[in-house]
């Protein structure tokens, strides 16, 4: 058998890539060394923002738009509920680069955003208790994506699709001939004619097979659930937000049906050596004391911490996505360095990558992703 296409990595992205190239009647290979959606990554949690004014950067509103159309698709395909439009609040200093770009970015691309005042702030959602000098941009479109329902959805409309799947398998060689790759697992070989590498913190670790080596860090990262009042917390009475307040960025998400509130810290963390496994949530004592103290801070109730998880974030040196070929092997692709906020374009990406494979570019402008960017001295 030889694949169109094969895939190593169905996290987030490997697995909306296999989604629509399956759809596309590609014959698609998924491989991946854990059964997804699982813990082991960047996908599990319950839930991720979706915000469309976009703190990194202007460039990114177009794939967010795009993604939320694809979200809702998937939605009506797959009959399950992916996304809560509970609005996001963007809240940050005066000062704060991120809020300046929320803002700059919803009016560039005549978005549904409204600036705000702490005291609004205050007045409208009462879960918080806002310092006054802070300001932020509300977006009422945006809302959260419940992530590892997102991946089961891509996984069965794949299978459905026709993709073969080869799960808690090990990529042990890569052979890469001018018009095909040979993969080389356990006690299978796989050829396809093109290989797409999405394989989150495990990146480098396959792209050393054919001698190559990305500008990736992985992050160990933590988020933590609360009890509160449930009036206050619950969908529809709070948002989901981000908040940057100069020195750090948190991030939220309201109780999902008696979750309770969930807070992770964004910017910081631990970076992972080679192969390291992750330590436990309370390894570490600001694993618990940051987002406490935050919401100490913040909020107007007194939130107690009930659970925390780790995950990772993989972090490219400027935080930006890479999305690209590979110029010596151009039918080798790779999506990567998400750093810690891909998650809400996975589906957007799944299409671009099925494009690439297919058409041989995409309808979206992906320059800024662009691999060569780190060729040049400058990181
Ligand atoms: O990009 O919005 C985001 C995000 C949420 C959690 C971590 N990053």
């Amino acid at each position: 058998m030889r694949y169109d296409v094969i895939i190593i990595g169905a996290g987030s992205m490997g697995m909306a890539a296999g989604y629509y190239l399956a759809k596309e009647g590609k014959k698609v290979a998924l491989v991946d060394s854990n059964d997804p959606p699982h813990i082991k990554g960047s996908h599990h949690g319950e839930t991720r923002l979706i915000r469309h004014g976009y703190g990194e950067g202007e460039k990114y509103v177009p794939l967010a738009l795009r993604s939320q159309e694809l979200w809702y698709e998937l939605e009506n395909e797959s009959n399950r509920k992916l996304f809560h439009k509970t609005g996001v609040l963007n809240i940050g200093t005066k000062e704060s680069t991120f809020l300046k770009n929320v803002i700059q970015s919803a009016k560039r691309y005549d978005l549904n955003a409204e600036v705000l005042n702490a005291v609004d702030i205050n007045r409208r959602w009462e879960g918080y208790h806002l310092n006054e000098d802070l300001l932020a941009c509300y977006e009422p479109n945006a809302g959260v994506l419940m992530s590892e329902e997102a991946i089961q959805a891509y996984r069965e409309l794949a299978i459905q699709y026709g993709a073969d799947l080869f799960l808690n398998e090990n990529v042990e060689r890569i052979d890469i001939q001018s018009d095909h790759v040979t993969i080389g697992l356990k006690d299978k070989r796989l050829h396809g004619n093109q290989l797409i590498i999405t394989a989150g913190k495990g990146t480098n670790k396959i792209t050393a097979l054919f001698e190559q080596e990305l500008p990736l860090t992985p992050i160990r990262k933590t988020f933590s659930w609360f009890q509160a009042a449930e009036e206050k917390y619950k969908i529809g009475s709070f948002p989901a937000w981000s908040f940057d307040n100069g020195q750090a960025v948190f991030y939220g998400f309201p109780s999902m049906n008696k979750s309770g509130p969930k807070i992770g810290r964004h910017d910081g963390g631990i970076p992972l050596t080679k192969g390291e496994e992750l330590a436990s949530f309370g390894s570490y004592t600001e694993d618990e004391e940051d987002v406490t103290e935050f919401a100490k801070q913040t909020m107007s109730e007194t939130l107690i911490h009930k659970l925390g998880k780790v995950c990772t974030y993989t972090n490219s040196p400027d935080g930006d996505f890479i999305i690209d070929r590979f110029k010596e092997y151009p039918h080798v692709m790779i999506a990567c360095g998400f750093s810690g906020h891909g998650f809400k374009f996975s589906s957007a990406i799944g299409e671009v990558l099925s494009q690439m494979a297919i058409k041989g570019n995409s309808t979206q402008d992906i320059s800024f992703f662009s691999l060569d960017r780190f060729k040049q001295g400058s990181f």
